[in-house]
C-alpha cells in the first residue's frame, strides 16, 4: 500500500483519545518503582563529592556491619569479577583516520573518579533507609585533583587530564564537506557574517527519574531487569555482549510504564549493569531508584557546544558557503551514542532549508571532569538549527534584509535535494510554511503591536527560525557511510487472534508518545477494524521479538513501518484464505474497509471469518496453507525522514529588569502525513516549552574551579512552567514522506529543535534598539539587564 492510499483510510487523521490514559489517569499505571519483587533489597549508590580524585582507599568494613546489609560492592569487586566498562561510541574513526580514544568507563569507578556524581560504591540491604544508612558508613579516602569542566579549558595547555588514553582531552576530530571548496567560496564572498555562541548545557529530567530492578532465577540460570528505559532490546544487547558476557537469552529486559525519557534513557547506564551483575552474586532481587539530586549527577546531560561560524554571502544575500568550529564537551566518560551527537546528528543538518552549495564543519570532541553528555530531545539537530537560525538571522540584519526574506531567497526549493553534508531531503515546502507562519502569527500588523509595547515601555521583537531536521533514525546505508557502528531497524509483529481482534508487538517504545493509540489506529485503519481491537505490546525483551527502541523521533516511520510491513504479509495471507473460502483464485480476491471480495461479483467474506478459518481449518488446503496468522518483519529505512518548518517567536522585553515575556509563538510543520493530530499537537506542545526552557531559563552550570554541579537541583534549574510559555498558535503543511509507506515524518522532537533560536533571535531583535548584539541562552532577566547595561555602556 503506497503512502496516498494509507492516508485515505478511516482513522488515519483523527484525534482518538489516548488509549493509554485511563490507566494513567486513574493511578493504574506500573513504572519500576512500583513494582515489589519477592526477596528484594535495595540499593544505593556512594557517589564521588569531587569532580576529580584519585582513590587511595575504599573502606567499606563499617558498612558492611550495618544493619541490614547484604553487601557492599566497588570497583575491586568489579576488577575481580571481570566485569567489563562500558560500551562507548556509535562512531569508531574520526576524520584523520585515527580511531577515536574510547577510555575505559568502569561500572565502578576504579583508582580515580571523574566527575561529582561518579559510581564508587553500591550498598545493597533489606530497606532503603538500610541502604541510605550504610552509604554513609563507607569510608572512601580520596586524593584530590584539580579538575577542568569547561571545554575551552580542557583544550589548554596544562590542562588537568582525565585519562591516560586521552592525556590532552582530545577525544576525536570528525569533519564533514570540501574545505578547500568553501575556502574558495568565501574569497569571493560580498559579505561574511560571523558568529561565535554557546549552545548550553541540559538535564533532561524526565518526570519519572531512573529506576531498575534486577532478579536472578538459580532455576533457569538466568535474570530479569525492570527498567525505566526507552529501548530495552538494545539495553540487552549492550548488557550481555559487552559488559557481563552473558547469553543474551539468559536476560530479559522489561520496560515497563515509563514516565518520559527525553533520549536520557537510551543509553546503557552504570546502575542497571551493577544491579543485574549483583542480583546473582547477592542472590536476590535489587531495586534501585534515583533521586532528583543524583538524576541531576548522574543523567547523561544534553548539548555543551562552543562554535565559530562563518556564512559567505553574494551581493543580493544569497548563501554561498558556510564554514564552522564546534568544539563538543563530552563530560567525563563517553556514553552510548555520545560520539554521533556532534557529528552525524549535527554537522549533517547544517545545510538547514537553504541551498548552501559548500559547507564546511569540523568538530573536537573533549573529556571533562561533568557528567557524560549525550541524546537529549533534538540530540545534535537542536545545536545545529540553533546555530544556523542565529547566523541566518544575524546576517539579515547586516545585509539589511528581514528576517523572512533572507530566508525565502535561499530556500531549497526542489526535491529530491542532494545537500553537501551527506543527506538527501526527499521532500518539503519551505516558502509555504514560512507563508502560513506569517499569516498565523500575523506579522502584517506586528508594527503595530511593537507601537503598542513601546508605548507601555517595552521593547517587542520577532525571531525566526526555518528548522529541518533528520528523524528516524537511522537508515543503515546512510548512518554506515558516516561511521556509525550500525543502522537502526525496526521489527514489528502482528499476531490475528481467532476471533479477529489484534495483538501487535512492536521493538518501539512508548514513554508519552502514545503509540499504543496511533499504532492501533494505523493496525485498525489497515484491517478495518476498530482501534479498541488491537492492543499494542513493546519494552519487554520476553514478548516483542526484537526492537531497537524509541528516540530520534523514530517509532512511526520506522516501527510503524516495519508493522505495516508485516500488515502487507497478513493481508497477502488472509487474501488467500479468503480465496479458498469463496472458492477461488488468489489473484481474484480484493481487501477493503476489513472485506475480502471477488472482484467483479458480490461475494464476500469479513476479515473476522477469514482469521477464525485461519485457526479453525475448515476443508483446508494444508499442502499449501499454514494455519495461523501471526506475521513478524523487519524495516530498515532507506533514507531519514525530514520533517520542516517555520516558528515565529514574538517577545516583550522590560529593558528595566531583563524580563522576556513571550507574548506569542507560532510553528507550522511539516509532519508529513498524520494519524493522530492531537498526540502530534501534544509532541509540539511538549518540544516548544523545552525549547523554550533551553532558551530562557535552563542552564546546567559547572563551577570552573571545583567541578561542583552548581544547579543540581530544581532550586536552582529553572524547569519551564505552565505560565512561561503562551497559547501556542500551530498549523501544518502536508508534504508525505516518500521512502516510508506512512509518508509519515516524526514529530516528537520538532518543537524542541525550531523554538530556541526564535526566541532568542526575538530577543535580539527587541533589544537592538539598545545596541545588544550578542546573547547565549540562557536569555535570563539577569543576562539581558547585564547585555543591555554593557550596551549602554
Ligand atoms: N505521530 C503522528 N503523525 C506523524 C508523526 C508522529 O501521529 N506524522 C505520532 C506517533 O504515532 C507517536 C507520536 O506522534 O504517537 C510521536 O511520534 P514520533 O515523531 O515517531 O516520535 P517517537 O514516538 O519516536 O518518540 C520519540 C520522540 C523523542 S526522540 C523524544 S526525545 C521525546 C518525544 O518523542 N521524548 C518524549 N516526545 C516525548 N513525549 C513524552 N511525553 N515523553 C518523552 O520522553
Amino acid at each position: 500500500m503506497g503512502a496516498s492510499d494509507f492516508s485515505q483510510l478511516p482513522h488515519i487523521g483523527e484525534s482518538l483519545k489516548r488509549k493509554e490514559d485511563y490507566r494513567f489517569l486513574t493511578g493504574a499505571g506500573q513504572y519500576t518503582d512500583d513494582i515489589i519483587l519477592p526477596n528484594m533489597h535495595h540499593a544505593v549508590f556512594v557517589r564521588s563529592p569531587h569532580a576529580h580524585a584519585n582513590i587511595r582507599k575504599v573502606d567499606k568494613s563499617a558498612a558492611l556491619k550495618a544493619p541490614g546489609v547484604i553487601g557492599v560492592l566497588d570497583g575491586n569487586d568489579v576488577a575481580a569479577d571481570k566485569v567489563a566498562g562500558l560500551p562507548c561510541g556509535w562512531l569508531i574513526t574520526d576524520t584523520a583516520g585515527q580511531p577515536m580514544k574510547e577510555p575505559p568507563h568502569p561500572i565502578l569507578a576504579f583508582g580515580k573518579v571523574r566527575y561529582v556524581g561518579d559510581h564508587v560504591a553500591m550498598v545493597v540491604a533489606d530497606t532503603l533507609e538500610n541502604a541510605k544508612n550504610a552509604a554513609e558508613l563507607v569510608d572512601v579516602d580520596y586524593d584530590p585533583l584539580p579538575a577542568v569542566v569547561d571545554v575551552r579549558d580542557a583544550m589548554k595547555q596544562g590542562a588537568p587530564s582525565l585519562h591516560e588514553a586521552a592525556a590532552d582531552n582530545h577525544c576525536y576530530k570528525w569533519a564533514i564537506g570540501d574545505k578547500g571548496q568553501v575556502d574558495a567560496a568565501f574569497s569571493g564572498a560580498a559579505h561574511v557574517t560571523k558568529i561565535d555562541l554557546i549552545n548550553n548545557r541540559l538535564a533532561p529530567n524526565p518526570m519519572e527519574p531512573r529506576a531498575a530492578i534486577a532478579s536472578y532465577n538459580r532455576a533457569g540460570d538466568d535474570y530479569t531487569l525492570y527498567v525505566a528505559n526507552q529501548n530495552p532490546h538494545v539495553e540487552r544487547l549492550l548488557m550481555t555482549a559487552f559488559v557481563l558476557g552473558l547469553p543474551e537469552h539468559k536476560v530479559r529486559v522489561i520496560a515497563p510504564d515509563v514516565g518520559g525519557g527525553f533520549g536520557a534513557k537510551i543509553f546503557l547506564y552504570a546502575e542497571d549493569v551493577c544491579l543485574t551483575w549483583a542480583s546473582k552474586k547477592l542472590n536476590c532481587a535489587i531495586k534501585w531508584t534515583c533521586d532528583r539530586s543524583e538524576a541531576f549527577l548522574s543523567d547523561a546531560h544534553g548539548r555543551d557546544h562552543v562554535t565559530h561560524a562563518e556564512l559567505a554571502l553574494d551581493k543580493d544575500g544569497r548563501f554561498l558557503a558556510f564554514r564552522v568550529h564546534t568544539d563538543a564537551n563530552l563530560g567525563a566518560y563517553l556514553s552510548t551514542f555520545s560520539t554521533a551527537v556532534p557529528t552525524i546528528l549535527y554537522a549533517t543538518l547544517l545545510a538547514g532549508q537553504y541551498k548552501t552549495p559548500q559547507i564546511y564543519v569540523e568538530v573536537d570532541a573533549w573529556f571533562t571532569n561533568t557528567s557524560p553528555v549525550d541524546a537529549y530531545r533534538g540530540a545534535g539537530r537542536p545545536e545545529a538549527t540553533y546555530l544556523l537560525e542565529r547566523i541566518v538571522t544575524r546576517a539579515a540584519w547586516e545585509t539589511g534584509l528581514s528576517q523572512d526574506e533572507i530566508r525565502r531567497r535561499n530556500f531549497i526549493t526542489e526535491f529530491p535535494y542532494q545537500t553537501p553534508v551527506a543527506l538527501q531531503y526527499d521532500t518539503g515546502d519551505f516558502p509555504a510554511c514560512m507563508q502560513k507562519a506569517n499569516e498565523l502569527a500575523e506579522m502584517s500588523s506586528f508594527e503595530q503591536r511593537k507601537a503598542a509595547s513601546k508605548a507601555k515601555g517595552l521593547l517587542r521583537g520577532v525571531g525566526y527560525s526555518s528548522y529541518i531536521e533528520a528523524c528516524g533514525l537511522a537508515p543503515s546505508n546512510v548512518a554506515g557511510a558516516l561511521g556509525a557502528r550500525a543502522g537502526l531497524f525496526e521489527c514489528g509483529e502482528v499476531r490475528v487472534h481467532p476471533t479477529g481482534s489484534v495483538t501487535v508487538f512492536t521493538g518501539s517504545h512508548s514513554h508519552g508518545q502514545g503509540h499504543e493509540t496511533t499504532f492501533a489506529q494505523v493496525v485498525a485503519s489497515r484491517l478495518g477494524l476498530d482501534p479498541s481491537q488491537v492492543d499494542i505490546v513493546h519494552g519487554d525483551t520476553g514478548r516483542v521479538p526484537f526492537g531497537m527502541g524509541t528516540y530520534g523521533s523514530r517509532s512511526i516511520s520506522v516501527g510503524g513501518a516495519a508493522i505495516m510491513r508485516a500488515l502487507d504479509k497478513i493481508e497477502a495471507k488472509a487474501k488467500k484464505i479468503a480465496a479458498h473460502l469463496m472458492e477461488t483464485g488468489d489473484a481474484d480476491v480484493e481487501f477493503a474497509n476489513g472485506e475480502f471480495t471477488v472482484k467483479g461479483t458480490d461475494k464476500k467474506v469479513t476479515f473476522g471469518q477469514v482469521a477464525l478459518t485461519a485457526y479453525v481449518p475448515h476443508n483446508y488446503p494444508l499442502d499449501k496453507l499454514e494455519p495461523g496468522l501471526n506475521e513478524t518483519a523487519f524495516y530498515d529505512p532507506t533514507n531519514f525522514t525530514y520533517p520542516a518548518g517555520t516558528h515565529i517567536c514574538e517577545v516583550e522585553v522590560d529593558p528595566n529588569t531583563g524580563v522576556v515575556r513571550i507574548d506569542r509563538f507560532t510553528a507550522v510543520d511539516d509532519f508529513g502525513t498524520i494519524i493522530n493530530p492531537m498526540i502530534v499537537e501534544g509532541q509540539v506542545h511538549g518540544g516548544l516549552t523545552q525549547g523554550i526552557g533551553q532558551a530562557l531559563l535552563e542552564n546546567c552550570v559547572y563551577d570552573r574551579e571545583t567541578g561542583q554541579l552548581v544547579t543540581g537541583s530544581f532550586m536552582d534549574y529553572a524547569m519551564p512552567r505552565a505560565d512561561d510559555v503562551p497559547d501556542f498558535r500551530l498549523g501544518h503543511v502536508t508534504t508525505p514522506c516518500t521512502t516510508n509507506p506512512l509518508g509519515t515524518k516524526g514529530c516528537g522532537e520538532a518543537g524542541a529543535i525550531g523554538s530556541p533560536p526564535a526566541v532568542i533571535n526575538a530577543v535580539l531583535d527587541a533589544l537592538a534598539p539598545l545596541g545588544v548584539k550578542d546573547l547565549d541562552m540562557p536569555a535570563s532577566p539577569s543576562r539581558v539587564w547585564t547585555a543591555i547595561q554593557a550596551a549602554k555602556a
